[in-house]
């Protein structure tokens, strides 16, 4: 049965920014409905439920600030909170902020279009439904559309087989059995330590070797927790202004490792890396800039491997030569390396043996067969973009933003793109997003969308609409900063590299949290600069 109802603002998703999106624009007064595909709040965090899967930025930084009842109402247990805290955290916001009456789960949806005589968004939902809003505000997520990779026989196989972002929800049971784990990003060095414990055999078939940092992931100390608490928001405060948006998880070092003489320069990495988790990262302020100090960081990094696996050949398999260290996403780990180690794990390398079949009960590479009783597809994401773009969204004229992004996403500020007038984007490309701490990131895009809404509704405009050549100009921006970096180099899904067909397009701003706020606070003091209101 076809339903139909209207709202000032429609969201869609109901993670991290969607929670916040709804909270924040029903604050203002605005008539807003939630629309979420999943039978539950949480976005990523309903999803991800592989074993190992945890959040590898510290939960301190990894957590809501924007209202201290919910910092104060909440304890986590873990330096970097398991999945399942995660959930129950959203869990708990939400009900404190009453917004599921506002939500409606279970609804995909479907497309989204411009309708240029009413000025309002059209959105048609799996289920029938009609939803007319004036703003639509997609908090699609960046990581959110799982992808299978296109192996022939994948869909013949007999065993369980699950993708790491797709994980069911009563959980698999490894125990007693031969599992094959395809991937070696973050969910792939997350979840092989675990599933190693728990299976018979597993065998980890690596294309890519990433860098990772270990974790020192430990219980939080309730003397910590506390003193978290009495500064919270000051921190968080203060943390709006830095490169990525943290107070907590790590302190950038702002100093030239070409400044320093090699005794200093190691002796900082390994205090870094003694640590724990990203402030490796920081280490010195080119690090990802200067090609010399990148090399030595990687050369670090890679005699670490060295140091924990015992057998040389895995070792050198394990340790990554083809990019510069950070120009894929880095990943934080518990015992990966170590795991190894034991008697019942064996690495694939299949840059020199790729998989060329699955058959009901193998993986098959160019060298062996390898039977299994599960395959864990821990392949990524279509980043970024194919959250957005798995609905069919139209602007003016009907164009649709499959065919504006068909040589990458274009986008102003990545909060708006021309043609998509009152279309909001949450961490879309163009903005530091995936590059920073999401939910700072993920706060700031939304109160500049409510702010920016509750002006037009202050001065009496139904529309803003980026300018294109404020956008041409934001874009060549982002490729300028981007292009100082040594990251554009690697075939990652920053860029895209990782979906066949996808256009290599560098999508998140590396110009960091601090000066990107300034930009768009700057940019709606101006009256919403390089945009058109009307
Ligand atoms: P990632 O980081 O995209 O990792 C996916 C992994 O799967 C990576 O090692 C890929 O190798 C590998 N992959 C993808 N397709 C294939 C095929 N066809 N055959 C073999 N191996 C393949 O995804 P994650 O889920 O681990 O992490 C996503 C983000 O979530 C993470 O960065 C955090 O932000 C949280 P490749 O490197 O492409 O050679």
């Amino acid at each position: 049965m076809e339903r139909s109802s209207t709202y000032d603002v429609v969201v869609v998703g109901a993670g991290f920014s969607g929670i916040y999106g709804l909270h924040s624009l029903r604050e203002r007064g605005f008539r807003v409905r939630l629309i979420e595909a999943a039978s539950g709040v949480g976005g990523t965090w309903y999803w991800n439920r592989y074993p190992g899967a945890r959040c590898d930025v510290e939960t301190t930084d990894y957590q809501f600030g924007f209202d201290e009842r919910i910092v104060q109402g909440w304890t986590w247990s873990q330096r970097y909170a398991p999945q399942a805290e995660i959930l129950t955290y959203l869990n708990y916001v939400t009900d404190l902020l009453d917004l599921r009456r506002d939500m409606q789960f279970d609804t995909r949806v479907e497309s989204a279009t411009f309708d240029e005589d009413a000025t309002r968004w059209e959105l048609v939902t799996d289920t029938g439904e009609r939803i007319a809003a004036q703003h639509c505000v997609m908090a699609t997520g960046s990581l959110s559309a799982a992808r299978a990779p296109d192996i022939p026989g994948l869909a013949s196989f007999a065993g369980g087989c699950h993708h790491t972002g797709r994980w069911p929800h009563d959980g698999v049971d490894f125990a007693g059995q031969r599992v094959a784990v395809i991937g070696t990003g973050s969910s792939g060095i997350q979840s092989i330590p675990v599933i190693a414990q728990q299976a018979r055999e597993l065998t980890v078939f690596q294309r890519t070797a990433n860098f990772s940092v270990p974790a020192h992931d430990r219980p939080r100390d309730p003397a910590d927790e506390a003193r978290m608490k009495r500064t919270f928001m000051q921190d968080r405060e203060a943390a709006k202004w830095t490169t990525q948006g943290v107070f907590a998880s790590w302190v950038a070092n702002d100093v030239s490792a070409l400044d320093v003489d090699d005794h200093a320069r190691q002796a900082e990495f390994s205090r870094r890396w003694a640590h724990g988790g990203f402030g490796f990262f920081e280490s010195f302020n080119d690090l990802i800039t200067d090609r010399d100090v990148n090399d030595q960081a990687a050369e670090f990094a890679r005699a670490r491997v060295r140091d924990v696996v015992d057998d040389p050949t895995v070792a050198e398999l394990l340790c990554p030569q083809d990019h510069p260290f950070a120009s894929k996403r880095l990943c934080v780990d518990t015992d990966y390396h170590a795991t190894f180690n034991r008697p019942n794990v064996a690495l694939v390398d299949l840059r020199a043996t790729p998989i060329v079949a699955i058959t009901p009960h193998s993986v098959r590479t160019t060298a062996a067969e390898f039977a299994v009783d599960s395959i864990v597809l821990a392949t990524g994401y279509d980043a970024m973009t194919g959250a957005l773009l798995a609905i069919d969204i139209r602007g003016r004229n009907g164009v649709g933003l499959a065919e504006k992004w068909s040589a990458g996403p274009v986008t102003y500020l990545g909060i708006q793109t021309a043609g998509f007038p009152n279309l909001f984007l949450i961490t879309a490309p163009g903005s530091p997003s995936v590059l920073s701490n999401m939910i700072s990131s993920i706060e700031q895009h939304v109160e500049w969308t409510t702010d920016c809404i509750t002006y037009l509704r202050q001065h009496g405009q139904r529309t803003i609409e980026a300018e294109s050549d404020a956008e041409r100009a934001w874009v060549a921006h982002v490729d300028e900063r981007a292009s100082e970096t040594l990251m554009p180099e690697a075939d990652s899904w920053y860029v895209g590299a990782n979906i066949p067909g996808k256009p290599r397009f560098f999508m998140p701003y590396t110009g960091g949290v601090g000066s990107y706020r300034r930009r768009a606070e700057q940019i709606a003091a101006d009256g919403y600069a390089g945009f058109v209101l009307a």
